[in-house]
């Protein structure tokens, strides 16, 4: 193969922020800079999708102004409808850590469609991805392929009751871990940012044997398994949370998970979805070694298409369908093309890529504490692994009510800065910044241009927001 993630030149051929300045709106909003072509697909979107968005995070509801419509990305950057460039911090919300359209994962896909798009049955290429899991996460005995992040945190919570036999499930406030019923309470990530407390249609009976406790809080965990002695199934958690702003798990906690359900006879459910294969090698479990008895997978094993996964202990994963009474199925799990591109990325994502990208998250994160430091703006900016957040915040941010707590009103200023110098952040205080291996010096240029008047906006805000 012999492409290296960093292959790649980057030209900066699309045209400057000064030049985008240049078509400056005139209302006095978030942002500076128009963009028609956008503006014109957001409104025909809505006309036929809800919110003119396949998931709402991408609306800009939290932020305002207008959600830019993709044409095409390589390597860190994103290119708009209107032609505008931005260096690429969401990363597809955390898959491409090789930046876009990495040619080992084009090439993979364009060598493995013709070949058939679909079978519903199975292929080598499942068991090698499988292999190739299983082989960096040493709890992980088997693998079951599924879409989607939702899918295998739904699956695996069902797993977890089917083989404990109990029917509650300990979750923590400000963690997301998709749009599963029993998991959408207090959730992090989309339901945080468009201030949902929970979601309607989520019946009483299914968010009642979901226990919602705050995240790095082991004496609450301790609590809630005396209070319910025998019926709590699992405890699930990001491995480090990234759905409220990168809050790492504080030191023991973990730990403290994995000893206090193991004494209660409960499941620990490392859902490392966003974590996994980005943060190492091995995920959050390279990290901290905590051992899951069961985990979730998703995005960075995807190469960015559908894909996702569940896996575990053997003795529990042996109970899902065709062997044991767990029924969990797929149209198209395990799909040819989606499992080519997430082999070529894990095959790519080698010891130096990982090193690049703990580099660049320090640097980005160095370079907005500096920024906003210049400024005098209170902020925090954290860590968890290479997935970083800034919080407008004095203390440290160890959970969700810290989170919220935060001067979040400063965010959309400080992010349309940026968007309009062409630096793509997540459009969300809650939610965790992604770096690529594919960021290099044009890139971080970029971001270091683009800070200081990102943080001139975050200081000028305030609660009232911008100015009608
Ligand atoms: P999906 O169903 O979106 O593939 O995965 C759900 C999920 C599960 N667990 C964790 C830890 C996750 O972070 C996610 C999804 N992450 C969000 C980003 N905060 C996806 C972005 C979106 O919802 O559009």
């Amino acid at each position: 193969m012999g492409h290296s993630p960093l292959d790649y030149t980057l030209s900066w051929t699309g045209r400057g922020a000064a030049e985008r300045l240049g078509a400056v709106s005139s209302s006095p909003r978030v942002s500076q800079v128009s963009v028609p072509v956008s503006a014109q697909l957001f409104e025909r979107a809505a006309a036929v999708i809800p919110g003119g968005v396949n998931s709402p995070v991408r609306a800009f509801k939290s932020v305002g102004g207008t959600p830019r419509f993709i044409a095409s990305a390589r390597g860190c950057t994103l290119t708009d409808a209107d032609g505008n460039e931005y260096v690429d911090l969401v990363c597809s919300w955390g898959p491409m850590i090789l930046g876009h359209a990495h040619p080992a994962v084009v090439e993979a896909v364009q060598k493995v469609a013709p070949g058939g798009l679909s079978f519903g049955a199975p292929t080598e290429a499942e068991i090698e991805l499988a292999e190739a899991i299983a082989g960096r996460v040493a709890p992980v005995e088997r693998v079951r392929l599924v879409n989607s992040g939702t899918e295998a945190t739904m699956s695996a919570v069902r797993l977890a009751r089917g083989f404990t036999g109990r029917s509650k499930i300990v979750k923590f406030s400000g963690c997301y871990h998709g749009h599963v019923d029993a998991l959408l309470a207090d959730a992090g990530s989309g339901v945080a940012t468009l201030g949902l407390p929970t979601s309607p249609g989520v019946t009483g009976a299914q968010a009642a044997d979901t226990i919602v406790l705050p995240y790095n809080d082991l004496e609450a965990v301790a609590a809630a398994f005396a209070a319910n002695p025998g019926e709590i199934a699992c405890v699930i958690t990001e491995a480090a949370a990234g759905n409220m702003g990168a809050v790492a798990p504080v030191p023991g906690f973990n730990e403290g998970l994995r000893k206090l359900t193991s004494e209660h006879g409960a499941l620990l459910i490392m859902d490392e979805v966003m974590t996994g294969f980005r943060v190492s090698h091995s995920g959050w479990f390279g990290i901290d070694g905590v051992a899951g008895d069961l985990y979730t997978f998703g995005k960075v094993m995807s190469g960015g298409l559908p894909a996702a996964a569940f896996g575990g202990r053997a003795d529990i994963m042996n109970h899902l369908a065709p062997m044991g009474p767990v029924y969990q199925a797929g149209t198209l799990s395990g799909n040819p093309v989606a499992v080519a591109a997430g082999l070529a990325t894990l095959r790519a994502a080698d010891e130096q890529v990982y090193a690049t990208l703990n580099k660049n998250a320090e640097r980005l994160g160095g370079l907005m504490t500096d920024a906003l430091s210049a400024e005098g703006v209170p902020h925090r900016v954290q860590f968890a692994g290479n997935m970083v957040s800034v919080f407008f915040a004095e203390n440290p941010v160890t959970d969700y009510a810290a989170a919220k707590a935060s001067e979040t009103w400063r965010f959309p200023a400080f992010f349309h800065a940026l968007l309009d110098a062409g630096v793509y952040a997540p459009p969300s205080a809650f939610e965790a910044w992604f770096v690529s291996a594919a960021l290099d010096e044009n890139a971080f240029d970029r971001i270091a241009a683009a800070l200081p008047a990102a943080a001139r906006a975050a200081a000028a805000a305030t609660p009232e927001g911008p100015a009608a």
